[in-house]
Parts: structure tokens; sequence; C-alpha cells
């Protein structure tokens, strides 16, 4: 890991996220700490232990509040402490409003163009509007006690309000803020009452810097800016803004993954002892394994990943029992009840499938519907001969290049969606497009019939652009841009 402290020099970093790096919750009568799996905790947790730094989030678990002091603050990592989470907690109301309502059944499904999936109410846009304050008050607090020059980083569509309410309340060196998502054009924005979408843009303009996955959800912010907020000079070109006396940068910066921790895990006794059972008992014969893993959730593209294996097994009778579909599903947000109609849709798709297409030494689609092991999961992608990634509209999609990283023999072959932000930072994928069935079934095809010599050039050439994109240099990229920033700054007030 490269030293990601030096880019914030003698300054502390203020990080808020809806999700909190450490959970206490009760279990078995006692209090255990939990540290949720992904990677940005992964990423962030040593940076901040590093730069003694302040992580403000929802304090989502059971035992949070009994762990904390009277201000929701608490030292970790809890074994050995190193900087200070300072938790925000929320009443039911509060979370169905803010969390369920306005973030993942409004702006989720608007950011992914995913309509038929929006569902506005005002009482929501309250709820988001009065917990964006409250957060933007822990961190405004936070800012004034730190001994060092703050820079807040706020992460995802949770805050769009943050940065603008942060800033009226206190005097941060900068703050800028990841957006982890797509961002729509402007036709779909306009599926927001008018005030509400002023009121989102305007937040985020609150920041100095504001960082996307790709190019395309860069243009579509600036393009939304340009036509709604009439007050603000957008110059698209220079991707920069001129809006109430100030300059916003928007920037590209793909997110990646701790490639070295892939790699290793998928040399792990367990992950071995994975692949080995999982290829013993799917790949018996020749037949080689497909694999797909994903929370379930309908930008995933799950659906029509269903449909194209029903298709290609009904009209190409010969790929029967050639292959063996894993399907890691992970269930997520069953609160919401288009998630859970999405996941009785696919057991009993899945079911279907089997009873149609099995045979006495076959089962074409074998679903585990659980949340997995990160060794677990390196096994199954370092066995898997393809991985099917769907998603109708996805910020990234970190599982294709966890599966790339874990591919340390270097046969397998990758079938990406090309609506992922990954389609457009790895190259050597088989490009595919989850809403054309036939040319979907083509792509799986031909990952199936490619040769040795292909697969393994294809998949070098992806592992060696991930080595060099990994989440460390994510992160060093633009904490470096924002050190670049206010150098500029100071420098600008200097000579004035
Ligand atoms: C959002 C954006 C963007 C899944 N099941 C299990 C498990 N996972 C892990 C995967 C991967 C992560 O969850 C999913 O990451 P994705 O990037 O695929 O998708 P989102 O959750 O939608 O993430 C996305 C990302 O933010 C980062 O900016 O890429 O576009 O939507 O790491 O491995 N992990 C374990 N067990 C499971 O069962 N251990």
């Amino acid at each position: 890991m490269q030293d990601i402290a030096q880019y914030l020099e003698d300054r502390t970093l203020i990080l808020l996220s809806n999700r909190e790096p450490y959970e206490h919750v009760h279990a078995d009568g006692l209090v255990e700490v939990r540290q949720p799996p992904g990677g940005l905790v992964s990423a962030l947790d040593p940076t901040m232990r590093a730069t003694h730094g302040t992580w403000v989030a929802w304090g989502s678990g059971s035992a949070d509040a009994d762990m904390s002091d009277s201000d929701g603050r608490v030292m970790v990592p809890p074994a050995n402490p190193e900087y200070s989470l300072r938790r925000v907690f929320l009443d039911d109301e509060e979370v169905n409003g803010y969390y369920l309502g306005f973030s993942n059944a409004v702006l989720w499904p608007l950011c992914h163009m995913l309509v038929q999936h929006f569902e506005y109410r005002d009482g929501y846009w309250d709820r988001y509007r009065d917990v964006n304050e409250k957060f933007a008050r822990a961190v405004a607090a936070e800012v004034d006690r730190a001994e060092k020059r703050p820079i807040v980083w706020i992460q995802d569509y949770h805050f769009a309000l943050a940065a603008d309410l942060i800033r009226s309340r206190s005097t941060p060196i900068l703050i800028h803020q990841f957006w982890h998502i797509p961002f729509p054009p402007s036709d779909i924005l306009r599926l927001l009452p008018s005030d509400v979408s002023d009121s989102l843009l305007r937040g985020m303009l609150g920041n100095d810097l504001i960082e996307f996955q790709t190019e395309r959800y860069a243009l579509s912010f600036l393009g939304c800016v340009s036509e709604f907020i009439t007050d603000a000079d957008t110059d698209a070109d220079n991707r920069v803004i001129h809006y109430s006396g100030r300059s916003i940068e928007v920037g590209v910066f793909p997110i990646s993954i701790d490639v070295e921790k892939y790699e290793q895990l998928a040399f792990e006794p367990e992950s071995l002892a994975r692949v080995e059972r999982l290829r013993g008992l799917h790949a018996c014969g020749g037949r080689q394994v497909g694999l797909s893993v994903d929370r379930v959730d309908y930008t995933k593209g799950i659906p029509e990943r269903l449909r194209a294996l029903t298709q290609l097994w009904e009209q190409y009778p010969e790929m029967r029992e050639r292959f063996t579909m894993l399907v890691v599903a992970t269930p997520s947000r069953s609160e919401l009840a288009s998630y859970r109609h999405l996941e009785e849709e696919m057991v009993s798709t899945v079911q279907q499938i089997n009873d149609r297409f099995k045979t006495e030494n076959w089962e074409p689609i074998v679903l585990i519907h659980k949340n997995v092991s990160a060794e677990v999961l390196a096994g199954a992608y370092r066995a898997a001969d393809i991985c099917l990634v769907s998603s109708l509209q996805d910020g990234m999609n970190l599982v294709a290049k966890e599966f790339v990283a874990c591919q340390v023999d270097e046969k397998g072959v990758l079938v990406l969606s090309r609506f992922t932000g990954a389609a457009e930072d790895i190259d050597g994928a088989i490009l595919i497009n989850p809403f054309n069935i036939d040319g979907f079934v083509d792509g799986i095809r031909r990952a199936l019939e490619m040769s040795e010599s292909e697969r393994r050039i294809r998949m070098q050439r992806m592992r060696t652009q991930l080595r060099s994109l990994t989440i460390f240099d994510w992160l060093a990229s633009i904490l470096s841009r924002t050190r670049d920033i206010i150098a500029a700054r100071t420098e600008a007030t200097s000579q004035a």
C-alpha cells in the first residue's frame, strides 16, 4: 500500500458516509464488533488509522449507542483505537424516509435510469433534508473541534445536500464528494419536482470537487447544472462550474479494489479447497463453470441473465450439460417491496429453469442465496471459467474487477455489460447489452467456446491494467487532486 497519508500533509480528514466502518451488535448476550465487507471500508480504514481523522456515519448497529459516548463518539478500531468514529443515530421514521425512501426508492432508481422503480413521496424528501441537516451538524461540530485543518470528504448519493449545509455552518478548507453510482441526464432528473432537483444540484455545488466514476456521468451532471441552475456558469470542456463566487471542479476517478488482497485470497488454503470442491462438483467431464455475484438488486440485470441462459439452453441443446451456472445472490434492501418481488421472481425462475432442463447428472443453475465469506467468493472467482456481469446500469461494478484479480490461473472469460463503469475502465472482456437477449446469448457462447490462448491473452491484459488501477491509486489520485486545489488557492490568495 502506498503512503496515502502524505497527500494530506498537515491536514486531517473528516469522512462522511452512510455506512459505518465498525458496527457494534448484540449477539448471544455479548457485544460483537463487525466490519462490513466491501472495498471502501478496507481502503479508507487504513487511511483513517494513519491520519487519525474522524469518520461520521449512521450508527446502525444494535449495540452502537451503548458503546459510544453521549455525542455518539467511539474510538476505533475497538481493539487498537486510532481514529474517532462519530455515530449519528436515526429513528425508524428517519430510516424509512431518508434511507429506504428518498435514497433507495427515489435517487437510486433515478440515477440508474430505471424509472419504473421510482417512487417519489414528499415525506421522503422532507426526511432526507432533515437527515442531511443532522449529519451536516455533526460534521460541522467535528470540523470545529479538529486540531488540524480539516478536509471533508462526503461519500455518495445519501448526502446530496450535505456539502452546502456543512459550508453554511463551518469553514473546512475543502469539501469534496465521491458519487458511486451513475448520474442521470437532465430528462431523467426532470422526474423530480423542480424545487427538489434544484435543491439537490445546489446542495452538490456546495463541494469544491465532485468525483464521478466515468466521463459520461460527469458530463450528465454538468449538463443538468447547465440546464437547471441558471445562475451557474458551466464550462463542460474544462469540467468546472463557477457558482456563487466559487469554482467547483468535476472530476473522473474510477474506483477499484485492493488487487493484492484478492490475489492473496485466491491462493488461501480455504479458497483453494473451495476451488477443488466446486470444480469436483460442477466441472466434471470437461464441463465449464459459470459464475455471477451480486446483491439482489434490479440494477444488476438478474432476470435478463436468467432469460439469456434459458434461451441459450433452449436454442442450443448441445450447450446443456456443457456448463453449470453458479449464481451467488446476496439478499439486499429486503424492506422494500420491489426488492422482495425481485427475490421471489429470481428464486421461482431458477426453479423453472432447473425443472425444465435438468438431467440425471446435471443441475443447470446452482443458486447460493445468502452472504458468503470473502474466501468462498475468491475460491468461486478462481474456479469459474466464465463470469457474467449483466447490470442494466452500474456506477463501476467491483465484482468484474474482483473476478479478474482472482483469476490467477488466467483461464476465465469476463462477459460484461457495456452499461457498467468497469466496461469503460478495463479492456479484454466480452461486452454485452443485457437488453438485447440474442446478443447476450451470443456473448455467453463466445465465452464458452473461446480458445485457451485467447482466454489467457485477454485475462493477462485485464490483470495488467488492474494492477495499475488499484483502490490505492484511486485514493491517491483523489487526495493529490485535493492537495493541488488547496495549493492553487493558497497561491492565488497570497498573490491577491
Ligand atoms: C456501489 C455501486 C460501485 C456481494 N455479495 C457478497 C459480497 N459482495 C460484494 C462484492 C463486491 C460488492 O459486494 C458489490 O460491489 P458492486 O460494485 O458490484 O456493487 P454495489 O454494491 O451496487 O456498489 C457500484 C460500488 O458502489 C463502488 O463504488 O462499483 O457501481 O452500485 O465487493 O464482492 N461480498 C461477500 N459476500 C457476498 O455474499 N463477502
